[in-house]
């Protein structure tokens, strides 16, 4: 059965998410980032890079959350979840994939970063002004880009779905103001029982 190293309110939630769209047997394999189970041995020889997600299937181990989810849909999804390859659908679902990882991900992160998550002789606060103008840029191109269809790709609900709603979701955290169309998005795909599922489970897991 397909095992997830995660923690809750981390990116774990995307693979979480797809795992129960794709209404896949898993399991939750709680790690602590509190107290430091990310940095024991075991857990290291999984990731390298001592970080969650990490997904365990049968003798394919994998890190990244954005490359979790598409090797899931890959190998799970049949012909949900992913557009046909080479055409006009699976251009945009490249493009949106880059974009939501390397242009709004990479800022909102900074932030996050030099708010809460670094070690606090680590933190620069002078680069959150920057950050956050970064992220209004990128957000701003999302809104232009986002055009009447359900989902990001036509009215096909993608990877790329889950990978900006869960972007967004952590904007909201960070506070971030979102434009009206993209707000509407999020609050729409928050709607998906997958989500309410996958969140139940690693929550469920803290117990
Ligand atoms: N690019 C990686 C980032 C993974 C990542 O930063 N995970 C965080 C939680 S969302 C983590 O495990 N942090 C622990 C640490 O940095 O020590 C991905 O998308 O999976």
């Amino acid at each position: 059965m397909i095992k997830l190293y995660g923690f809750p309110s981390t990116r774990t939630t995307r693979v979480a998410w797809l795992l129960e769209e794709l209404e896949m047997d898993w399991q939750y394999h709680q790690v602590d980032l509190f107290q430091g189970d990310h940095l024991q041995p075991a857990f290291i020889a999984l990731n390298a890079n001592s970080k969650v997600p990490v997904l365990v299937d049968e003798d394919i181990v994998i890190t990244e959350s954005a490359a979790i989810c598409q090797y899931l849909a890959e190998k799970y999804g049949g012909d949900k979840f992913l557009p046909s390859i080479a055409t006009a659908e699976s251009a945009i679902y490249h493009q949106w994939f880059s974009f939501i990882i390397t242009e709004l991900e990479q800022p909102l992160w900074t932030m996050g970063k030099h708010k809460f998550i670094l070690p606090i002789d680590k933190r620069c606060t002078d680069i959150l002004s920057t950050a956050k103008w970064e992220f209004e840029k990128a957000i701003g191109v999302a809104e232009s880009q986002l055009n009447d269809s359900t989902f990001l790709v036509g009215e096909q609900f993608t990877v790329v779905d889950i990978l900006l709603t869960h972007t967004l979701n952590w904007a909201n955290n960070f506070e971030q103001v979102l434009p009206k169309k993209i707000e509407a998005y999020r609050l729409r795909l928050l709607q998906r029982p997958a989500l309410t599922r996958a969140i139940e489970k690693e929550n469920n897991a803290i117990k």
